[in-house]
């Protein structure tokens, strides 16, 4: 049998009421907007899988081939016994690092954190069946609100992969940092993939791609909401629009109205009118220099101690630990002795700190402790064991400085109080 455990963080129905709070809130507001975590559907994220594939997609084979080259480092680096995925999706490359943490010999549990349930229960389940003796924890959640970290004293290697974190608005991204690095403690690490700015052309194929896949993964999102609110969007009534924002440093995804037309939301009593080329925005996707990715870590109290980028400098790739001095601090010892060389050249230059030899993360394990967990790695049938402490729980919803005006967030920050008493968690148990 493989060891899958399937957690909800979430309170029952939490999810359904944020899509609501989000469409009423993101469809009165001006401009129109709705938050991209709403795409993933089963189907949104079947459409963003195939997205992966096309050749105007560069991320995912750029990302892929800086793990590739250094994978081997960063579970050395991190001697990580937990590695923690958030927005995991189909968590195809992180085969590499659990390859390269099980080689190491500290891999014990993986838990990959989604807010859409079936393509995040159907990757676990994957990955649990190729590696048997890994505990694998499945959790459904918005890692705005909960970010499903398990406790215990391991060391954690949390990723976030794919450049989704340019998915967040800059004030969400600085609160959803933040808010992770409160989380983590000495010994735990954080590894961030970033898109990086390059030629616009390039950018915008990438996201008008000639096959249409992301066209109709843009759509999507209307679909999402005929069936969870009962709305009659016609997806053909819109175009796909994706620009580049030269200011912002994002790409920008819009829906475009054909023609005007009014949109009835019943779930949410709503009626919604859209005047002839009105645009619904749908998504930013920004995209970082290294510089900007070093700050806003610092900013969030992070020191990064390893910068990786692909041959073309497309992609970058962060390994970071906690700072001792906390957000806003300067860099603390850890950060003196912590650097990467990564051995392929072209694949990254070490970027910051200077090279001690040892643990790169600056941790000195006895080595007694190491044999310890190569030997509890080797165990076979190692089941799900990982618990999600109450204590993560993650604060009311984030009203970032770039939030529209006269977004409404009151049902889900009502959801989210009711929630705090306890008794958020609900763990499905195995599949
Ligand atoms: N990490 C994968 C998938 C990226 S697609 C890769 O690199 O290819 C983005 C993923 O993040 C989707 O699976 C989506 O469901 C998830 N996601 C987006 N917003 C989220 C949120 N707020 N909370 C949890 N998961 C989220
Ligand atoms: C998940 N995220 C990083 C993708 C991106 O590139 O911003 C989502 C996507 N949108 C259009 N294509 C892919």
């Amino acid at each position: 049998m493989t060891a899958l455990r399937v957690v909800r963080c979430l309170p029952d129905g939490f999810l359904a009421g944020a899509l609501r709070a989000d469409a009423r809130a993101g469809l009165t507001a001006t401009p129109k907007v709705l938050p991209p975590k709403w795409f993933y559907d089963e189907r949104g994220s079947e459409l963003f899988e195939k997205i992966t594939r096309l050749d105007e997609y560069y991320p995912t084979r750029a990302e892929r081939s800086i793990l590739r080259a250094a994978a081997g480092q960063i579970a050395a680096g991190t001697r990580a016994r937990t590695l923690v995925e958030l927005g995991a999706g189909a968590a195809d490359k992180t085969r590499l690092l659990l390859d390269a943490l099980a080689g190491a010999g500290t891999l014990a549990s993986f838990v990959p954190v989604d807010v859409s349930e079936t393509a995040l229960i159907e990757a676990a389940r994957r990955v649990a069946g190729e590696y048997p003796g890994l505990a694998v924890t499945a959790v459904v959640s918005d890692f705005e609100e909960h970010l499903g970290l398990p406790s215990g004293s391991e060391a954690r290697l949390v990723v976030f992969l794919g450049g989704t974190i340019g998915n967040l608005l800059p004030g969400q991204r600085a609160a959803f940092l933040r808010s992770l690095r409160s989380r983590l403690r000495p010994g735990d690490a954080f590894l961030l993939g970033t898109d990086l700015v390059k030629d616009p052309a390039v950018l915008v194929a990438a996201y008008d791609d000639a096959a249409g896949v992301t066209a109709a993964f843009n759509k999507n999102i209307l679909s999402v909401l005929n069936a969870a609110l009962g709305a009659d969007f016609d997806p053909d009534a819109f175009e796909h629009v994706a620009l580049w924002d030269a200011g912002a440093e994002w790409i920008e995804m819009r829906l475009r109205s054909l023609q005007p037309q009014r949109v009835t939301l019943p779930a949410i009593d709503l009626q919604v009118t859209f005047g002839e080329g009105e645009e619904l925005r749908t998504e930013v996707s920004a995209k970082f220099r290294r510089e900007r990715v070093a700050a806003e870590l610092a900013a969030a109290g992070f020191t990064m101690a390893g910068w990786w980028t692909d041959e073309q400098g497309r992609f970058g790739l962060s390994l970071s630990v906690p700072a001792e001095r906390g957000p806003h601090g300067r860099r603390g010892s850890v950060a003196g002795r912590a650097a990467f060389h990564p051995p392929h050249p072209g694949i990254g230059e070490p970027q910051l700190g200077d090279q001690l030899g040892g643990d790169p993360l600056g941790r000195d394990r006895p080595a007694a402790e190491q044999v310890h967990r190569d030997q509890v790695l080797l165990r076979p049938g190692v089941n799900g064991q990982v618990r999600l402490g109450q204590d993560q729980h993650q604060g009311n919803r984030t009203v970032g400085e770039d939030h529209v005006a006269g977004v409404e967030h009151g049902a889900a920050a009502g959801l989210h109080r009711g929630a705090r008493g306890g008794g958020q968690f609900r763990d499905i148990g195995h599949r």
